[in-house]
């Protein structure tokens, strides 16, 4: 299935349109159709409505740093059409697979993060579902270290069943991602050794064992406007909201499926961030995968219509993220904070 990557948003001819929900208020009923208006709007409507919602519900100018880290690379026997570390791929995207790595190197690489300013550290496996054994067991010290050091601990690791979702809650796992990534309609389109419901199964045990959720999707991947509208509507009427709701841009890597696809239009983005913000307003919207193709100022746009934090730190998983330096300084010359940050003294080295 192609589409434009170009979506195009027409504009109402005076401002907005009566149908538009006003936002701001935490519900779980929400209909595609009112995200895709939010979408839909004027821009800088949008923008100003979800800078609003932003600031009834959280500091207006903080930011958070979180760093990411793969502890167990590719190999993986999911096809997820975007992922460079598919099995399915392997031979065209010649991703080296690594096993699951040392306890000690993990923590070395969170005390690294801590240092450069981090407040949390989520680590990735490519797997399709957690098995019992040494490691898990490993990834539970991982994450009990993590803590430990001050972090929030965030872990992304497949499917989970009750008894594994347990253990990590009582390891001090703060969060689990697991991405919806985009509509129930589309999903089809992108993986097939996986169901839509599988994701909502495990995201259920995630939060019945008292974790918060972090989960979020891709744009870019040739999905229509009403898919991205409908990916916000499930993760908006899910009770309680995602605590935290990453918002990626497709990172097209040679060799996957999705490997030629166009860019996505910076615009898309900040509507994508506005709309998560508009629709999920205490929930953490992060800036996630696609950032190297945003100018500083389309992030900047982001950080206005309601994303407040970052990935942060020289690698996603296995691809390139932004430049640490260059983060620090849009933060810096836009007069936002770090979050966190005033605390930190000379020993967070
Ligand atoms: N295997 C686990 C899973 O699928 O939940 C955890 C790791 S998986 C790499 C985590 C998320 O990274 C995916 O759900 C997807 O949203 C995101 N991701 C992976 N490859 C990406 C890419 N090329 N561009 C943007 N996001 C990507
Ligand atoms: C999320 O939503 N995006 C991150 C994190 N959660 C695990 C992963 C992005 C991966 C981008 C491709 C790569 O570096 O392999
Ligand atoms: Fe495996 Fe996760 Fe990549 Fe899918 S997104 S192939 S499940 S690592």
């Amino acid at each position: 299935m192609s589409q434009s990557q170009s979506t195009t948003y027409p504009t109402a001819p005076n401002g907005a349109p009566d149908a538009v929900p006003e936002g701001g208020e935490l519900r779980h009923d929400w209909e595609a159709e009112e995200i895709l208006a939010l979408m839909r709007l004027p821009l800088t409507e949008l923008v100003h409505r979800a800078q609003s919602v932003h600031r009834r519900h959280h500091p207006e100018n903080t930011v958070q740093l979180a760093s990411l880290l793969s502890i167990k690379t590719g190999a993986c026997p999911e096809d997820c059409k975007y992922c460079p570390q598919s099995a399915h791929y392997a031979k065209e995207t010649g991703v080296a697979r690594a096993p699951l790595m040392r306890v000690a190197d993990v923590l070395e690489a969170a005390r690294l993060a801590e240092g450069a300013g981090a407040t949390r550290f989520c680590m990735g496996a490519a797997w399709r579902e957690v098995r019992d054994g040494p490691d898990f067991e490993a990834v539970l010290e991982m994450v009990r270290g993590v803590k430990a050091l001050g972090l929030e601990a965030c872990v992304t690791l497949g499917m989970v069943n009750e008894e594994q979702a347990r253990r990590l809650a009582e390891a001090g796992l703060t969060a689990y991602n697991h991405n919806l990534d985009t509509s129930p309609e589309f999903y089809g389109e992108i993986i097939s050794t996986r169901c839509y419901q599988d994701r909502l199964d495990t995201l259920a045990r995630v939060r019945e064992a008292g974790i918060t959720l972090c989960s979020g999707g891709i744009i870019g991947m040739g999905e229509s406007e009403l898919d991205r509208a409908r990916m916000l509507q499930v993760l908006a009427n899910l009770d309680p909201h995602p605590e935290s709701v990453p918002i990626n841009a497709l990172v097209p890597v040679a060799g996957t499926p999705l490997a030629g696809r166009e860019p996505v239009d910076p615009i898309d983005m900040v509507r994508m961030v506005a709309a998560a913000r508009i629709a999920m307003p205490a929930s953490r919207v992060r800036l996630s995968a696609g950032r190297r193709n945003l100018s500083r100022e389309a992030q900047i746009l982001c950080l206005m219509a309601g994303a407040n934090s970052i990935f942060y730190g020289e690698k996603l998983l296995t691809t390139a993220n932004a430049d640490t330096e260059e983060d620090l300084a849009m933060i810096r010359e836009a007069g936002l904070e770090v979050e966190g940050a005033a605390p930190r003294t000379a020993e967070a080295g």
